[in-house]
């Protein structure tokens, strides 16, 4: 049977590394389809929203959303909640990322120095705190995952959304932003430690 095909941007960052990371820790043999910034123009238009990641499931149409395609992976793989409303839970937690998602983006397009400074600043005093301490409150005590021992796609997509911040490319964003979420961080760790997410890791380039 032919594999599924997920296709995203050559860079080990974002949605599509969140879905790459589900499919190796689902253990589903992937088509890696990583594509160069200089053939999106010719590809957006054939996508179902004119974004990526998308997902080819051989026998479905093509898939696009990535909170979508790890609910799809995590329900086909025992990785997202078969309780309907725990799902929903979780789902809620996914949304939460793509509005912090929503909140930063703008910046990295921002030219002017200063204004990109103010920007960020503002968001490290203010939206970012508050968005880890909102997520904290929504993690189990027991963890070490999201939601208990066992691990899901939301953590897959917590410590994708974390390590983004941790890495200090965010110029004006302190590594430390997420500090007042001990449980968000705890979370990162086991997941980072996770022996497929090791795996990936020691495959593909982080
Ligand atoms: N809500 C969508 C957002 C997808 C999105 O904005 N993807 C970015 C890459 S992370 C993209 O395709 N950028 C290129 C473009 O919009 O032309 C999702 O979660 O998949």
């Amino acid at each position: 049977m032919a594999k599924p095909k997920l296709t995203y941007f050559d860079a080990p960052t974002s949605r599509g590394e969140e879905c790459r990371l589900a499919l190796h820790l689902a253990g589903v043999e992937f088509d890696d389809n990583r594509i160069q910034r200089d053939a999106w123009p010719a590809l957006k238009p054939t996508t179902p929203f004119g974004s990526l990641p998308t997902l080819e499931w051989p026998g479905h149409p093509t898939l696009a959303q990535s909170n979508a395609i790890l609910a799809l992976i995590g329900r086909l793989h025992g990785l997202h909640p078969k309780d309907e409303f725990e799902a929903a839970r979780h789902e809620a937690v996914m949304a939460h990322v793509e509005d912090l998602r929503a909140h930063v983006s703008p910046t990295l397009r921002v030219t002017d120095p200063d204004e990109k400074k103010r920007a960020r600043e503002q968001l490290a005093a203010t939206y970012l705190p508050a968005w880890a301490a909102y997520t904290d409150r929504q993690i189990s005590d027991d963890g070490p995952f999201f939601a208990g021992s066992a691990v899901h796609v939301i953590d897959v997509k917590l410590l994708v959304i974390v390590r983004w911040f941790r890495s200090g490319v965010l110029d004006h964003v302190p590594t430390n932003v997420f500090d007042g979420a001990p449980k968000l961080l705890r979370v990162h760790d086991a997941v980072d430690a996770h022996p497929r997410v090791r795996d990936w890791y020691a495959r593909t380039r982080r």
